[in-house]
């Protein structure tokens, strides 16, 4: 780690230097104050030019040390900036995000390179930015869109930073070059704006009722009450002083920071990292190219998969056994970018590029040229095991082979074919075009080089993998049965499906797990239950009923023309009658248990998942849940909520 300066004539260029992302610890903090200092007491220097080294400028303040006040705190580094006395410029590369976004406000100008990506993400790990982002951001380019961007979290572009003022000149190359000569020009011309703390006056009107409205917006998104702390401050930004809207960024700041919220996103932003890194033999082994993915079956999940590769840049066929069931599938895909386009969160033209990236086929020997085939075909193993034979004919050496099961045996499959080295699990998440989650399974005999490959698509691809074990269900789904094991037996004594969804709701997942399975169809669990030789008499009697779900217009609800859940009368008289033949009085349950019943089981599994090897970390659990299943991300995970936030809750509960 270091911080240099160099003089180019009467410009000296400060460079940061501490990889990977020239985060802001403490220590760097104290070297680039030293340098700040040199360039102020420089009679010679009449402008300083602040760049980073490596691939980005400054991504924030460092996260491992948030929370720990520790001088020179951030706030007192950029007013040792705004104060030098000399104009100053921001070179901005890579992500100048949160804390580097404000160390750039303390300079007189900002200049990036035309990828360069500008954020204040800190409502990502439930705070706000806490040196000034919402109040000079605010003076800058008005409250409007700097809560867009401390609420979101969202990264903006330089020539959108540009068009609102957060950027002052855009470059193509030569970053530094160019802004020493962007600053001499303005030194020459007498150009030279003052400290962005005093252009208040400057600042673009804000309608209160939008400010509103726009927060609501924003926490709805989140599904979290953090871009509330941004809104706060912004609106302080506009009716305090400078000093005391900084003052009260700073304290909603350290109170966010000591909060429980802080504590579990925190968790989840380094367990994302820790679960996408390749580790052991994995690390060493050097990843396989892919750039033709051929996908086997052309449903929900196998145009979803097509279509995530081919929006990822990756040649993709697309194998159905018939024409006409190729042809469903081409054009539900279709269908899909077309609905895209519509909706405006796809232009035409690129909507176009990833289609044409798509061919279809029903000739087996077209997959010949593919470097991965990825299965999604019925899930079935006695159907599984005849494609991979198939495919294990066809497929060129080296290609890889992969099932998308959500259940099954992987090594069962493997040893289908003469290649089981080659042979793993992708396991997306419907549908797989937009869910983050991606559980690679590692068979006994996978090759390193193998999951290094993985690995290495899923950062292609924009997935969040975990490298999981074989076992029935991995590690979600199998905790998502233990999850839902007792939800039947709760309904018997006596808690409705609209409680337990209301309860579940509360504690923060979008949707209840009744709700939930009328989406994904009764009928689901019902075909599982059925393979296995096992009954469960409520949902095996609404399937029975054909209240098969939403699709059916009946499930655990009815549902009206809009699909919105209505408690049918029909569903208790047959929960009632059910619970009579069981014998099972019923009573009052209350939310409590009902938590306590269904994340109790999930968590015990979880940790027998731990115990089995299947999985890694407790904290690639964690990573699972919150990418694949919508566990509340302020609470960590099941399993980081269990160890440290479970009790207190219980605490809160009982006062
Ligand atoms: N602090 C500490 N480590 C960080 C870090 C940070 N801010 N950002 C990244 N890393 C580490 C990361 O753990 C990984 O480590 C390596 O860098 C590469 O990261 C006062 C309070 C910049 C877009 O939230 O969004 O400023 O695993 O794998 O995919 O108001 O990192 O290699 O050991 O993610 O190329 C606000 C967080 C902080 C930005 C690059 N800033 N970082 O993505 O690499 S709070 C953020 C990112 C703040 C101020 C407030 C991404 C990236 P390792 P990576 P990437």
């Amino acid at each position: 780690m270091k911080v240099d300066i160099e003089k180019f004539g009467r410009i000296a260029v400060i460079t940061i230097d501490r990889p990977p992302v020239n985060a802001l610890s403490q220590a760097l903090r104290k070297l680039i104050e030293v340098r700040l200092d040199e360039a102020a007491g420089d009679e010679a220097v009449k402008g300083v030019v602040l760049a980073c080294a490596g691939r980005t400028f400054v991504a924030g303040a460092d996260i491992e040390e948030l929370g720990e006040v520790r001088p020179p705190t951030l706030h007192a580094v950029i007013d040792k900036l705004e104060a030098l006395g000399k104009p100053s410029v921001a070179a901005l590369h890579g992500t100048a995000l949160g804390g580097g976004l404000e160390l750039a406000l303390g300079c007189t100008f900002r200049v990036a390179n035309r990828d360069a990506r500008l954020g204040l993400p800190e409502v990502k790990l439930g705070l706000l930015p806490g040196a000034g982002g919402t109040v000079r951001t605010t003076y800058l380019i008005g409250a409007e869109a700097t809560l867009k961007l401390a609420g979101s979290g969202n990264m903006m572009g330089v020539e959108a930073a540009q068009g609102i003022g957060l950027v002052d000149a855009v470059f193509d190359n030569d970053l530094v070059a160019n802004a020493i000569r962007f600053l001499s020009d303005r030194i020459d011309a007498d150009d030279i704006p003052p400290p962005v703390r005093h252009r208040r006056e400057a600042m673009p009107a804000c309608d209160p009722q939008a400010l509103e409205s726009l927060t609501a917006e924003l926490c709805r998104k989140a599904r979290s009450s953090a871009p509330e702390l941004a809104a706060q401050s912004v609106r302080n930004a506009l009716t305090l002083s400078f000093e005391d809207a900084m003052a009260e960024e700073r304290r909603l700041f350290e109170t966010a920071t000591q909060s429980d919220r802080f504590g579990a996103l925190r968790h989840l932003f380094f367990a994302e990292r820790a679960a996408a890194k390749p580790s052991g033999d994995v690390a060493e082994a050097e990843p396989r190219a892919v750039q033709t993915v051929a996908v086997i079956g052309a449903g929900t999940m196998g145009s979803g998969i097509a279509m995530a590769f081919a929006n990822s840049g990756f040649d993709v066929i697309v194998r159905e056994t018939d024409e006409a069931a190729l042809a469903r599938g081409m054009e539900r895909i279709a269908d899909t970018y077309d609905r895209s386009v519509k909706r405006g969160s796809l232009s035409a033209e690129e909507a176009g590029r990833r289609k044409a990236r798509i061919a279809g086929t029903v000739a087996i020997a077209d997959l010949a040229s593919a470097d991965l085939i990825i299965e999604a075909a019925f899930e079935d193993m006695a159907v599984k095991k005849t494609i991979f034979a198939e495919i294990d004919a066809v497929a060129r050496q080296g290609a890889i082979l992969a099932t998308n099961t959500s259940y099954l045996d992987v090594n069962a499959i493997a040893r289908s074919t003469t290649r089981p080295a080659d042979v793993l699990g992708l396991h997306f998440f419907s549908p797989a075009n937009v869910m983050t989650l991606l559980e690679i399974v590692r068979g006994d005999q996978t090759a390193p080089d193998v999951l290094a490959t993985a690995l290495k698509l899923a950062r292609r691809l924009g997935k969040q993998p975990v490298v999981v074990g074989v076992c029935h269900g991995f590690v979600g789904n199998r905790m998502l049965q233990a999850r839902n094991a007792d939800l039947s037996q709760l309904i018997l004594e006596g808690a409705k499906p609209a409680q337990i969804d209301a309860a579940f709701r509360a504690f923060g997942w979008p949707m209840g797990p009744c709700q939930m399975q009328d989406l994904a169809g009764l009928d689901i669990g019902w075909r599982n239950r059925k393979a296995l030789g096992e009954t469960d008499a409520l949902p095996d009697r609404l399937c029975e009923l054909g209240r098969l779900g939403q699709k059916a217009g009946k499930g655990w609800y009815l549902y009206d023309d809009n699909h919105k859940p209505q408690p049918d009368p029909d569903v208790d008289a047959i929960i009632a009658e059910i619970a009579e033949i069981g014998g099972i009085a019923r009573r009052a349950v209350t939310d409590a248990e009902i938590i306590d019943r269904t994340h109790g089981p999930m968590i015990a599994e979880g940790r027998r998942i731990l115990d089995e090897g299947i999985a890694a970390r407790s904290s690639d659990i964690d990573v699972v849940w919150a990418h694949g299943y919508g566990f509340p991300r302020d609470l960590g995970g099941p399993m980081y909520w269990d160890d440290h936030l479970r009790e207190s809750a219980q605490e809160k509960k009982k006062v």
